[in-house]
């Protein structure tokens, strides 16, 4: 078998960057390729190659990937669910063409291996909220939950059709230090802490006792990581598998932040966010994750918010 030759596509977003600089100590520099629409990001410089592709320009994909040789995509480029219910067209664009036409690339140019997030999102008002199943009522209700809902049936289509190895996890809300999000409902939980160091306060677009599922990125990492290094045989989801770590609210993750700054005080001041965060589970059953290729979180939110803080305090 030819030796593996990733190309991120959508490598400078919150989870590019992480998983890019991860996949390059795991492989080696020159058989991760990053690309994205944007300008390079930072962390990312001098740690490999790095070329300007748009995911929605499958001919610069296509080309890249006949090119350099590449065996595994994994794509990361997203609107997310504040972002896409603003731009609902363009976020439907994005998230579901680029795919497809990657699902395509995948069997025309035999690909090992594809990647791509699914979300939490994926779930609405009709699933059961706590603990909710790998197998549930889906009916999603923003256009962001659509996407990702409908990419997770192409995957499965793809897979099951012409063999192509997909693999998905729905992830919860990812907090991290080193790339920032944007766009997303969560992303309140990555504010919180920057604001935490700068001005002791911060005003939270959901409400108090909003619970919603979360990781550290670090987690995510990995996890992903294991998911797509697992044996084929222990895949028996062919839709994006529940991923989860903890659950809580903007009240909770307000008392971890005072543990460490005696002084931080949180307000309230919910806007459209605040619909989209109570149309989504409050806590996740991984069980599937953690039976078919033993997935196991590590950080808790006493863990992350010590780790947090004290990575935003030394990386200014
Ligand atoms: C968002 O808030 O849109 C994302 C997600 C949960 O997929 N972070």
């Amino acid at each position: 078998m030819k030796q593996e030759k990733i190309l991120i596509v959508g490598a400078c977003g919150q989870i590019g960057v992480e998983l890019t600089l991860a996949l390059r100590k795991q492989y080696s520099n020159n058989q991760v390729i990053a690309s994205d629409i944007r300008e390079e990001h930072e962390l990312l410089k001098g740690t490999g190659p790095y070329l300007t592709i748009n995911a929605t320009d499958i001919k610069a994909v296509a080309e890249t990937v006949q090119k350099e040789g590449i065996t595994q995509i994994y794509l990361l480029a997203a609107l997310l669910s504040a972002t896409g219910e603003k731009m609902p067209m363009k976020a439907w664009d994005i998230n579901m063409n680029s795919l497809l036409q990657i699902l395509e690339l995948g069997v025309e140019q035999k690909l090992h291996k594809i990647y791509w997030p699914s979300s939490i999102a994926v779930f609405g008002t009709t699933t059961p909220r706590q603990d909710t199943p790998q197998k549930t009522i889906v009916e999603p209700t923003t256009v962001y939950g659509i996407s990702k809902y409908s990419g997770e049936l192409w995957c499965q289509y793809y897979q099951k059709r012409w063999g192509l190895d997909v693999r998905s996890l729905r992830y919860p809300g990812l907090i991290s230090w080193k790339s920032a999000p944007g766009g997303g409902t969560t992303d309140y939980a990555v504010e919180i802490y920057h604001e935490a160091l700068k001005q002791q306060k911060y005003t939270s677009f959901l409400s108090e006792n909003t619970y919603l599922p979360m990781m550290y990125m670090d987690d995510a990492i990995r996890g992903t990581i294991e998911l797509m290094e697992a044996p084929i045989e222990q895949i028996k989801s062919r839709m994006a598998y529940n991923l989860s770590a903890m659950s809580f609210s903007p009240k909770e993750i307000a008392a971890a932040i005072q543990q460490h700054i005696p002084d931080f005080t949180i307000s309230y001041a919910p806007d459209f966010r605040q619909q989209i965060a109570d149309s989504w589970p409050q806590s996740i059953d991984d069980s599937a994750a953690r039976n078919d290729w033993n997935w196991k979180h590590e950080f808790d939110l006493q863990k992350m918010t010590a780790t947090m803080l004290e990575n935003l305090s030394t990386h200014k």
